[in-house]
């Protein structure tokens, strides 16, 4: 039940992980080589579904990589499933107001929080992980796992102050993608009215005590994400990462050749 993310968090360190979108365990394990700390499964923009996601999270944690995953929906099933098979946190896309986080908390965390249903599941080796009653299982999970809702429509951000101050919110994911395109400034993160709405979303988390997660997709982004005051940053996707290296090499090469 322990969340090696969590704990970098609470230390006041800076994790950087990526979005899953091979859904290959050999490449999680292959990430697990290079510094990252975490990896976000996508279960939105890939095809991944929950016994995917189970194989990929088995990957991260033989890496020693914490395995978080995007839900494919709001529904309670999509929610349950990814926490059922041992994801330590869950991002949520695509949300519009206060009353579908508070639904989403009611999904994901257990009473006295919310009102996840129990069984025994990998989540903690079907209760063979750790000697605890339900009550304490129940208790440990709901301090472990992180939830964090994205904010990337335009009504998230209208009621950010509101979602970031929910019991059951550990902080907030930013869709630069989304909320730009929802501020009707596709792509342009630097313009004054994004990067103002970045800023307020960031603000509001941390007013709260909650955490702010940032997307980037370039190294420099991830150093200047930590310097704005984001807690963790998601350096791209797998699948970018590998055209990247890839593409730089053959580069390199044929102008090693041209010499
Ligand atoms: C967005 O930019 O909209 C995202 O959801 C990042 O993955
Ligand atoms: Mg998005």
């Amino acid at each position: 039940m322990k969340n090696k993310l969590k704990e970098m968090l609470l230390r006041g360190e800076k994790p950087i992980g990526t979005f899953c979108g091979l859904n290959s365990p050999t490449a999680i394990e292959c990430l697990g080589r290079t510094g990252l700390d975490f990896v976000i499964i996508d279960c939105e923009h890939s095809p991944a579904e929950a016994e995917t996601a189970m194989e990929l999270m088995r990957a991260a944690e033989l890496s020693g990589l914490t395995a978080l995953c995007r839900v494919r929906d709001l529904s309670r099933s999509a929610v349950l499933k990814l926490l059922d098979v041992g994801a330590r946190g869950l991002i949520v896309p695509n949300i519009h107001s206060v009353e579908e986080v508070q639904q989403i908390i009611d999904y994901a965390k257990f009473a006295p929080i919310g009102q996840r249903g129990f069984c025994p599941t990998r989540k903690d080796g079907w209760g063979f992980d750790e000697e605890c009653t339900v009550a304490e299982t129940m208790e440990k999970m709901n301090a472990s796992t992180l939830l964090l809702p994205q904010c990337e429509t335009a009504e998230a951000l209208a009621h950010i102050e509101e979602i970031v101050a929910l019991e059951g919110v550990d902080g907030v994911f930013i869709g630069p993608f989304d909320l730009s395109i929802a501020l009707g400034l596709p792509g342009q993160f630097d313009h004054p009215t994004v990067a103002a709405a970045f800023r307020r979303v960031r603000e509001a988390a941390h007013k709260a005590g909650k955490l702010c997660f940032y997307f980037t997709g370039t190294a420099q982004g991830v150093a200047d994400g930590f310097a704005a005051g984001y807690d963790a940053m998601l350096m791209g996707i797998d699948t970018l990462l590998l055209i990247n290296g890839v593409k730089g090499q053959v580069e390199a090469a044929k102008k090693a050749m041209e010499k």
